[in-house]
């Protein structure tokens, strides 16, 4: 992308009322960067810290206050539905919790100027995680093995939540067909983008592991995770939608 692009990062929030203001900070540092906060009614007051940070920084922070089922999935869907007819180049996701550095926020959008989608990647060279215990790297590395082999993905890191599109290539995938939530939602964003032939790059990010607040990893999620690639797969022509639109003469 041209230094002038233009560029909306939804960030999906529960309960992240320490790390919300800390990061809305970093991201206003970069010009042309707006921000949407998905918050799922967190009982921790998060909401109201978005709010006011919508005050602060007008026409750059807005807030979705969902009502509902709570889930990353769902809130992914509902902010990428607000924003993806805007006049923007790229929108980007990205995790509250300061694992994923806003820093590199600039390379993934540099990116995009080459490609579809541009994933903050663990897993490539230079790409790391800091602060993981053993099981949990161990988790993750299974995790993205065990993706890769089922469903073909050439992609490195199939689960990481920072990640960059160009606008019109989100906008393509079929978002009233995904049905996971979890981490598979991120997985299975991926397998449409890819299936759509999307032009894929991963751009090496260090990973830190959150320090404020709770992890929502659950078992459901990880058994959500089990079961996705195989759905996917079965559900081939389901997942990736209609294939890309002809342009009209
Ligand atoms: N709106 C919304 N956001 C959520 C929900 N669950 C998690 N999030 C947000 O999604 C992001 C990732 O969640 P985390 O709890 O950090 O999950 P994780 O990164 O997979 O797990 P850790 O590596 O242990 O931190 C954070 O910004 C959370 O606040 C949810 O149900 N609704
Ligand atoms: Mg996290």
């Amino acid at each position: 992308m041209t230094p002038a692009a233009r560029a909306i990062v939804i960030v999906p929030t529960y309960n992240e009322r320490e790390n919300l203001p800390i990061l809305a900070a970093a991201l206003m540092r970069h010009p042309g960067v707006d921000m949407l906060i998905v918050d799922d009614q967190s009982p921790d007051g998060t909401g109201a810290v978005a709010d006011a940070l919508a005050r602060e920084h007008r026409g750059r922070i807005e807030v979705l206050h969902r009502a509902g089922d709570r889930g990353l999935g769902r809130s992914y869907i509902d902010g990428i539905r607000l924003v993806v007819d805007r006049p923007v180049d790229v929108i980007c996701q990205m995790d509250c919790d300061l694992s994923h550095d806003p820093e590199r926020l600039p390379a993934l959008i540099a990116a995009v100027e080459d490609a579809d989608l541009a994933i903050g990647s663990r897993y490539v060279p230079g790409g790391a995680i800091v602060n993981w215990p053993a099981r949990r790297r161990l988790l993750s590395r299974f995790a993205n093995l065990y993706i890769r082999v089922v469903t073909r993905l050439q992609v490195r890191d199939c689960t990481g939540g920072y990640r960059c599109w160009r606008r019109e290539a989100l906008a393509a995938l079929p978002l009233d067909r995904f049905a996971s939530d979890g981490y598979s939602f991120l997985v299975e964003m991926l397998y449409a983008a890819a299936g759509r032939g999307a032009r894929i790059v991963e751009v090496p990010i260090t990973f830190v592991e959150r320090r404020q607040g709770e992890s929502k990893l659950s078992a459901a999620v990880l058994a959500e995770s089990v079961v996705t690639p195989w759905r996917l797969i079965a559900t081939k022509s389901a997942a990736q939608g209609p294939g890309p639109r002809t342009p009209s003469p």
